[in-house]
């Protein structure tokens, strides 16, 4: 554990502290070779440590930081000993050693969380300038880690080295690195306690959990500042809410986002969109929204449409509506080089595009051929991008806008993306293209959502992006990108989720079926049972092999994926009310079973088990023709979905899955809410919903989120939150419900479905009074007892 500690001469060290002093809201040290270390006082669980190698300290500017995000402090007491600073705060301390600089967290008790190796270090960055940074840690016993974005690898990244540099990776392998996101956040396990390191550098990043060197975790990045977050936990899932509402939360998404969506590149003409449409209605499998891939434009120039195949989009998008189907397109960053593309004659006018140091603008070939690209870290360039959107969502009538190819990806060229020497605004702290490649695709898709946002009006909207920095969620949705139509891919899909969500994006899904190649039917459906779990659900695929649609692989596969995505509609106020979760108190809408239990043994590399929402355990089938299934089951009881069988936690159980089934169990005690199907969301008017309670001899928590499903409402108080509290004994039930806000839902009725009980129910009481429950309750009811 404690080797010794080998320092290189290239690599320089702060040296001693020779002073330091204590602010309100942050403590500074000095070192002898002038280095100022800063370390902030964020709030009573975060602390934020900045290193200015000749002291001084860059413009505080974040992408990755929610503005909205309030810094509450904490009261700190600064004590010393001969070899050591302490700040101690409530439940947290920070020790620092007057020798080295080196840090170390404690908790309240004085265990240790965290601690550094050499800790920060630099090197000079002879090409560029400024420094590389760098920081290593101690590896502690048992240590497993967690985080990073979309990595396709397993979940317990320990033993791994990763890169964070979006990056398109068209048809990626598992173990591929880096993708499409880049987020240098990760979680450190141990001794089951959990703590979290924001690393808030957006230049080229580098993340080692002892693949190096066993004993020791290390993070570096080619320029800018050591500047990170250390969240304490202890739980995982604390340190998951906590760094997400740091990175920020998004806005609650219309409710039909959260429906089944198709997509495939491309549907063309309109009578083919048409075509689709009708067989989701014909066939009667819902769907909320179907997408338009990049041949809907004109000759691939961003804001056009191709009048031979969409000759009235208008026209199209109202029939559309009309039958239940939002229509969503595809907008690329790259904008063609065109003297009759008004838009590319505006952007050059207005001096939006990037361009090189040296004056010439960045040229690169993408779907339209030669292209600028607008510099989406200047907020005018955003303005006008999101003014861009005036036509398409105000006129036309497109519900939501999907961004694509914005790591920022360039054809034919060997890095990808644009040179190293591209100028960007940054929002006024002029820099590279080193330092702003990680974050161009989130302030795209930032820009897309504050136009759509704008031009609908009132109406939620749905972005989704594919590349983007940490705190992207508070603008958009994302998807996987580019897989591969294998089981594999279908494992994959399931930890990149997970992984995402924990990394503070929750709102994921992959490209159900794969987006390379095609998937057997059998795929199709084992890919389906999982992606109804994911916040986002949909299907697409790149269109140079067979078709793709739920009826695409013979009856079998329709009815049974049919009757998934109906499954989907039914959980809908369940899935919306994890996200109410997600968007109030960063919750993950998805949790690893590592973060529903961290202190179950064996649990750190699990990766194919996890939790939708807060109640349901679901297990993918992710072996061709399987029929059994092995898998845990956390602590607590479970219950069976398909057959009430109640199962014990903390154990390995193997269990049934016909094709018609996905292993899926219910945390006993949940009460699950359930709309009937619907064809789309919105289609009917719900006036009755369905709970579904899950006996538990104790009590249990569950939550019930309504408002408007559309509008901004909600923000000032057009909401409702029920709570359920659940008790049982050995032959009775009580539930107690109690209500926030004053919205009035649609539905004055629940009907009561049991499961899972040791007695028959002969008798329920609504406040006091029995009730016939075949008429279900009323939806007001302070406690309801049922015997
Ligand atoms: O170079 O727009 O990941 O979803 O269908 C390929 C065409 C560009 C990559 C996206 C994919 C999309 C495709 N795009």
């Amino acid at each position: 554990m404690n080797a010794t500690i080998t320092y290189t001469e290239k690599e320089s060290y702060p040296g001693k502290i020779v002073n330091h002093q204590l602010h309100d809201t942050y403590c500074e040290f000095f070192s002898e070779n002038s280095l100022t270390l800063r370390i902030y006082f964020v709030n009573e669980h975060i602390f934020r440590f900045r290193y200015a190698v000749e002291g001084h300290f860059e413009n505080d500017f974040s992408y990755g930081i929610d503005p909205k995000f309030e810094s509450t402090g904490a009261e700190v007491r600064i004590e010393e000993s001969t070899d050591y600073i302490f700040l101690h705060a409530k439940s947290l301390t920070c020790r620092v050693a007057k020798e080295s600089f080196a840090v170390a967290m404690l908790d309240a008790k004085g265990v240790l969380l965290n601690e550094d190796e050499k800790g920060f270090h630099w090197e000079k960055n002879d090409k560029h300038g400024g420094y590389i940074v760098q920081m290593t840690k101690r590896v502690q016993t048992g240590e497993a880690y967690y985080g990073l974005g979309d990595k396709p690898v397993d979940f317990n990244l320990r033993g791994g080295r990763f890169e964070n540099w979006g990056t398109d990776e068209y048809g990626y392998q598992r173990g591929a690195d880096p993708l499409y996101k880049n987020i240098p956040f990760y979680y450190g396990l141990h001794h089951e306690m959990g703590y979290g390191i924001f690393f808030d550098n957006s230049f080229r990043s580098y993340f080692d959990f002892g693949k190096e060197r066993n004993s020791v975790m290390s993070f570096w990045a080619q320029g800018g500042e050591m500047n990170y977050y250390f969240i304490a936990g202890p739980k995982l899932l604390d340190v998951c809410e906590r760094y997400t509402c740091l990175t920020g939360t998004p806005d609650m998404p219309p409710m039909w986002a959260l429906g089944f969506q198709q997509c495939k590149w491309s549907y063309y003409p309109e009578s083919k969109v048409k075509e689709i449409a009708a067989k989701f209605r014909e066939l009667q499998i819902p769907c909320d929204a179907i997408y338009l891939d990049i041949d809907y434009m004109d000759g691939f120039r961003c804001f056009t449409w191709d009048k031979e195949k969409f000759p009235d989009p208008k026209r199209m998008v109202d029939e559309l509506k009309a039958d239940g189907f939002k229509t969503m397109v595809i907008i690329d960053p790259g904008i063609k080089k065109d003297k009759d593309y008004p838009i590319f004659n505006e952007g050059l006018e207005k001096g939006y595009f990037c361009r090189h140091t040296d004056g010439p603008y960045v040229e690169g070939k993408v779907w339209p051929g030669e292209c600028y690209f607008p510099d989406f870290t200047n907020p005018e360039v955003r303005d006008w991008w999101a003014g861009l959107y005036g036509e398409l969502i105000e006129e036309i009538g497109v519900a939501g806008v999907w961004n694509d190819m914005n790591e920022p990806a360039i054809f034919e060229v060997e890095n990808k993306t644009f040179p190293d020497n591209v100028l960007h605004d940054y929002d006024g702290n002029q820099t590279s293209h080193r330092k702003a490649h990680n974050v161009y695709g989130m302030q795209m898709a930032r820009a897309t959502a504050e136009g759509v946002k704008k031009y609908r009006r009132g109406k939620r909207t749905l972005i989704i992006t594919r590349s983007g920095y940490a705190g992207l969620q508070r603008y958009t949705s994302v998807w996987t990108g580019d897989n591969i139509a294998t089981w594999e891919h279908l494992w994959l899909a399931g930890v990149q989720t997970q992984r995402l969500a924990v990394s503070g994006i929750s709102f994921a899904g992959s490209d159900i079926g794969g987006f390379v190649e095609q998937p057997s039917a059998e795929l199709m459906v084992r890919w389906i049972q999982l992606g109804i779990f994911h916040p986002f659900c949909r299907v697409h695929s790149s269109g140079d092999h067979g078709d793709q649609e739920p009826w695409s692989f013979g009856e079998e596969c329709t009815q049974l994926f049919k009757q998934f995505v109906e499954l989907r509609y039914r959980l809908l106020p369940y899935i919306y009310t994890a996200f109410y979760r997600y968007h109030k108190q960063g919750t993950p809408m998805i949790t690893p079973i590592v973060f529903f239990d961290q202190s179950a043994p064996d649990v750190k590399d699990k990766d194919h088990e996890f939790l939708s929402g807060q109640h349901i355990l679901v297990c993918p089938v992710v072996r061709e023709k399987a029929v059994n299934r092995r898998l845990y089951l956390p602590e607590s009881e479970w219950i069976n979905y398909w057959t009430d069988e109640r199962l014990e936690g903390r154990k390995e159980h193997e269990v049934k899955c016909p094709l018609d089934q996905i292993p899926m169990f219910i945390k006993a005690g949940a009460i699950i809410p359930n709309y009937p199907i619907q064809q789309y969301v919105g289609e009917k008017d719900i006036t009755e919903i369905t709970l579904h309670i899950y006996y538990k001899n104790g009590t249990e928590v569950s939550h019930l989120y309504e408002d408007d499903r559309e509008t901004y409402a909600y923000e000032s108080g057009a909401h409702r939150l029920s709570e359920f509290k659940l008790t049982g004994a050995d032959s009775r039930l009580n539930i107690e419900q109690s209500i926030e806000g004053d919205f009035t839902p649609t539905f004055n009725k629940y009907l009561l479905e049991f499961h899972g009980f040791p007695f028959a129910v002969n008798e329920v009481m609504v406040d006091g009074e029995k009730v016939d429950v075949k008429g279900g309750v009323n939806v007001n009811f302070g406690k309801l007892e049922v015997f």
